[in-house]
């Protein structure tokens, strides 16, 4: 595929905890889609995450390692502030496991140059969907969409994706998330852009589980999110 010509600068921040052998492909593929710089953001992963990816030596690759911090929605602020203080114009967030395709980042960034300052990468639109995921996954992010459409009246189909393009303006409302270090993040970031009137827009993707590597959703997690989308609705 052709390397998208971006004249922005777009920086992509992918939070990485035990994902050595993902992030090393993801890396690889992005390079042949996207001229972009790169935030890992590691959370001292014990598998050797970071050393791989340093040991590449890419000018445009940046690695955070974060020793005491844990949590997938704090380990994204902390790559959004750094793509800020960079001088970013957009910040794309992906997951390292490669379940978010880079051919689908040409599109999204077409979205967000049309002017949209929130692109999600849909997978519940038409000619989006799920390979491969278990019934009882399906179920929970049905459920979760659901309920954020239901109580927080957000128009997306997909609240749940980390697959996105912020604009500079919506990746600062999104540092507003101060307490959602966890998986609510997600929820926390569309509630803050639609809060400010920003225009979202969603493109298709195709999401694939994870072929290598464990998940990071723990029943703990899910229980922690549910308890969160209640208290923001109420807010
Ligand atoms: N830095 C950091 N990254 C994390 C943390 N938890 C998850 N991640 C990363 O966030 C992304 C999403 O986590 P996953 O475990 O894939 O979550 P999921 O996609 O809901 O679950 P799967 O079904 O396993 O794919 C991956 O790139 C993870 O490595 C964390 O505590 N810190
Ligand atoms: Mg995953």
């Amino acid at each position: 595929m052709e390397n998208v010509q971006v004249n922005k600068r777009v920086t992509i921040v992918i939070p990485t905890f035990n994902e050595r052998d993902n992030i090393i492909r993801l890396l690889s593929l992005l390079s042949k889609v996207i001229r972009a710089s790169i935030i890992i953001v590691d959370d001292n992963s014990q598998d050797g995450t970071a050393e791989a990816v340093r040991s590449l030596n890419s000018s445009n690759i940046q690695v955070i390692v974060r020793k005491k911090e844990r949590g997938l929605g704090s380990a994204i602020r902390t790559g959004i502030q750094k793509a800020i203080e960079n001088g970013t114009d957009y910040v794309v967030t992906m997951d390292a496991d490669l379940s978010h395709d880079p051919i689908y980042l040409p599109a999204m960034y077409e979205k967000a140059r049309e002017g949209f300052d929130l692109v999600i990468g849909s997978r519940y639109i038409k000619g989006g969907g799920i390979k491969n995921w278990p019934i009882k996954r399906r179920i929970i992010s049905w459920g979760a969409n659901f309920l954020v459409r239901l109580l927080l009246r957000s128009p997306l189909h997909d609240n749940t994706s980390n697959y996105r393009i912020y604009s500079t303006r919506a990746a600062k409302e999104v540092l507003k998330c101060e307490s959602a270090d966890g998986y609510e993040f997600q929820i926390c970031a569309v509630y803050r852009v639609l809060k400010a009137n920003l225009p979202v827009a969603e493109v298709p993707i195709i999401f694939k589980d994870r072929e290598i590597g464990k998940s990071k959703l723990t029943t703990g997690q899910i229980y922690k999110w549910f308890k969160y989308v209640i208290s923001l609705s109420r807010s």
